[in-house]
């Protein structure tokens, strides 16, 4: 078990999707847990390509693809994350913030939010201030999703809470806001309602706010 996680994780790392969406299966099927391959295999993975960018043993190459073999498992795991398909609890507005890119992270929170009845409108990524108003505006959510992974775009999420106050549309609506290099002292700094440091915790989140 353990060592499909880490035969997982070695061909993400290596950016051979097809391997590790073959491994993935082939886990699955022996009765691996998939939420334990989602963070000791695809998160992990992750942190790994992060941390050999930062040493320079990896460039931005080596990372796209790792990246994108993280991005062609996630799919095979999904059915067997989503869980108890629960009824319709709520309503949430997702987005990574102004000035970046990185979506899997984000995209993760979605699945795992759709999994437990919620409904989740999805901005993308490089959402500025503006248009996270608009979608609040418009949708009506409970919850304000906001994700980053640069530090210089952590700025963007205090400019969006600054702008849900000024277009008066916080009451009621819960903002979250996360990401790799987000921390609780932040989330208090900028004024949001609750930081989760994955996508477990968020939904964790959500439901008890939700109550
Ligand atoms: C994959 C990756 C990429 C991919 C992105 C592919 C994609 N579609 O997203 C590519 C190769 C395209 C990329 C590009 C760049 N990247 Co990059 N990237 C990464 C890497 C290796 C992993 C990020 C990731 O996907 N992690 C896995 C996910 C699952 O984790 P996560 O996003 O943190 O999400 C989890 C939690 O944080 C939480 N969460 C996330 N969002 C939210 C939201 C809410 C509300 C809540 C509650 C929780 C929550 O739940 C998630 C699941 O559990 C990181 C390294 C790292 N350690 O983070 C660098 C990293 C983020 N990248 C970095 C950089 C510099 C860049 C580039 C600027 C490089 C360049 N020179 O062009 C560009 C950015 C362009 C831009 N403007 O956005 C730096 C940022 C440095 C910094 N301090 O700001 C990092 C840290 C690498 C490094 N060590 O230097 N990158």
């Amino acid at each position: 078990m353990a060592d499909a996680i880490e035969a997982i994780r070695n061909w993400v790392i290596g950016g051979k999707r097809k391997e590790a969406v073959e491994e993935a299966r082939r886990a699955l099927a022996a009765g691996v847990d998939a939420s334990a391959i989602m963070k000791d295999g695809l998160i992990a993975a992750m942190s790994e390509v992060g941390r050999r960018y930062s040493s320079g043993e990896f460039f931005l190459p080596q990372m796209m693809i790792a990246a994108r073999a993280m991005t062609e498992v996630i799919p095979v795991l999904k059915p067997h994350l989503a869980g108890e398909a629960a009824a319709k609890r709520g309503k949430a507005v997702i987005g990574t913030v102004a000035g970046d890119f990185h979506d899997i992270g984000k995209n993760i929170v979605k699945m795992m939010l759709e999994g437990a009845g919620y409904d989740v409108v999805d901005l993308g990524v490089d959402v500025g201030p503006e248009k996270f108003v608009e979608a609040v505006q418009k949708e009506a959510p409970n919850f304000v999703l906001m994700s980053a992974l640069i530090t210089l775009t952590m700025e963007s999420m205090r400019r969006t809470i600054d702008a849900l106050d000024a277009a008066g549309v916080r009451t009621g609506l819960r903002v979250g806001v996360g990401g790799a290099p987000l921390t609780q002292k932040f989330a208090d700094e900028i004024g949001a309602d609750f930081y989760g440091e994955d996508a477990y915790a968020c939904v964790q989140t959500c439901n008890r706010l939700l109550h």
